[in-house]
């Protein structure tokens, strides 16, 4: 921009805290960021690439490529950088172009990273989900994995350390479970109608249900001499191939009560619905911990630790928690905040979707067919489903579910119930909400369950559709 001064890089060095204000540099421009930084969606996130270039990290946060963003930027630019160096930056490669190709009818919510889900409808054509109709969340770019250098690091006070090949993985007894994984977020959309969240817009279909297969963490934690009088371990940390910007692996961890309980069925998996794991699901080894959120399944496994404490990684400690409706970004108190663990109860109806026009059959009902599902193994034990705002309460059928017992109910339930409609409406609101074996039901409302990061939406499923007759 003519008339603003020139800098080099070594002068956008100089600034990298209040003091000496913050500036970054992005293609030609410099930015003195110092008073964006409180506004940033992002959190501290943005204080990496103060002092330097963020071209490398907007080459992985892609969401930051947009005119919005760009015009945020502009507010705060200083002056323009040395051409030579601006061209230098702009240098580093697309970090997703060994990203592997998917199903077209996905979804996507974010391409870079890739985040996508099926059609509602796909969900409940299965009790299984095809692995190419399972939803995909990527924090980063997939990690290209060579498997002749794999291997999972595991460490801990009071166990042997070891590093184990795929091959010593697949010699374990073999473990098989049916398990649904979703994400925290999945539904966000809904919640946001309520108040604007921060996150992916997921609609209904960030679940899928899946068998796995792999050998179960406690057999391993067990054989390298694991035992429960040790206090000092109070977690299971693990970290994935897929790095940020600055190195760090990403991350979750689950408490070590679930981890070494074989009936918590924990387990390292290699395949999904029989086959290898695909590269989007983790290949060739992730975590499954089922009854638990999505994001401590972490996928691209390479290392496990025991430690007293929670995964430091920030999906762990600054993502992934819940908080009181009127808590806001300034106001958080991430420390105190619990992690989500165990998922609570939810249902979704799959078909009819949001805004479709649905036949009425003779006898004046619709069809409704949805997916129902709670944490911590709890079987769902009941779905109600109703037209007309909650006079008439009708019990769908649990048309599949699998015969696991109670406390190890790891998959979902599909159900199905006809309807009735008032013969003289042409728009009705369906409604669905389940119960599980603890008599754990869907709030009504996501008005009181709203929070900042828009996860555990659980509120009643509401769509609205046409009748046709
Ligand atoms: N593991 C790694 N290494 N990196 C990730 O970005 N995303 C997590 C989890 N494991 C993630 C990860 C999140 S938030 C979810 S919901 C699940 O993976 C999604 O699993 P899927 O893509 O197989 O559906
Ligand atoms: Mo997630």
């Amino acid at each position: 921009i003519d008339g603003l001064p020139t800098y080099k890089m070594v002068d956008v060095g100089k600034h990298t805290n209040k003091e000496t204000r913050m500036w970054i540099t992005y293609k030609e421009g410099v930015y003195d960021i110092t008073d964006f930084i409180e506004s940033h969606p992002g959190g501290n996130a943005i204080l990496m690439g103060v002092g330097g270039a963020v071209d490398p990290f907007w080459n992985i946060y892609a969401a930051h490529k947009t005119p919005q963003v760009a015009r945020i930027l502009e507010q705060y630019r200083i002056g323009n950088l040395d051409p030579v160096e601006a061209k230098e930056n702009s240098k580093s490669h697309d970090p997703y172009s060994n990203d592997p190709n998917r199903n077209p009818e996905l979804v996507a919510s974010s391409k870079k990273p890739f985040n996508a889900e099926p059609p509602p409808k796909r969900l409940v054509e299965n009790y299984i989900t095809p692995t190419e109709y399972f939803y995909v969340r990527n924090h980063l770019p997939v990690p290209l994995v060579d498997l002749k250098e794999y291997e999972i690091e595991i460490e801990g006070p009071g166990i042997k350390s070891k590093t184990l090949t795929l091959e010593e993985l697949k010699q374990l007894p073999k473990h098989t479970i049916t398990a649904t994984v979703m994400c925290a977020g999945n539904r966000r959309s809904e919640m946001s109608e309520v108040k604007e969240v921060k996150g992916l817009f997921w609609g209904p279909a960030a679940i899928g249900n899946a068998t796995w297969t792999g050998a179960k963490l406690c057999d391993i934690l067990n054989s390298l001499g694991y035992d429960e009088s040790n206090k000092e371990v109070l977690h299971v940390q693990f970290e994935g191939l897929d790095l940020t910007p600055e190195s760090n692996p990403y991350g979750g961890s689950i408490p070590i009560e679930k981890a070494v309980d074989p009936r918590g069925d924990v387990i390292l998996a290699y395949e999904m619905n029989g086959q290898p794991l695909t590269r989007d699901h983790g290949y060739p080894v992730r975590v499954i911990a089922p009854g638990i959120v999505g994001a401590r399944c972490v996928k691209w496994l390479h290392r496990i630790v025991l430690s007293n404490e929670e995964s430091p990684a920030f999906w762990q400690r600054r993502d992934y928690k819940g908080f009181s409706p009127n808590v806001v970004a300034e106001t958080a108190n991430w420390e105190k905040a619990a992690s989500i663990e165990e998922l609570p109860v939810i249902s979704a109806i799959c078909v009819p979707s949001k805004d479709q026009c649905v036949p009425v059959c003779k006898d004046n009902t619709i069809l409704v067919t949805g997916y129902a599902w709670s944490g911590g193994g709890r079987p769902i034990v009941r779905v109600d489903v109703t037209a007309d705002g909650g006079n008439l309460w009708v019990e769908a059928d649990l048309v599949a579910q699998n015969d696991a017992r109670p406390s190890r109910h790891w998959g979902w339930t599909l159900w199905e119930a006809k309807v009735p409609v008032d013969p003289s409406t042409k728009k009705v609101e369906l409604w669905a909400k389940a119960v599980d074996s603890s008599y754990n039901v869907q709030p009504e409302s996501f008005k009181h369950i709203w929070n900042i990061r828009g996860v555990l939406n659980n509120a009643y499923h509401r769509v609205t559709v046409t009748v046709t007759r």
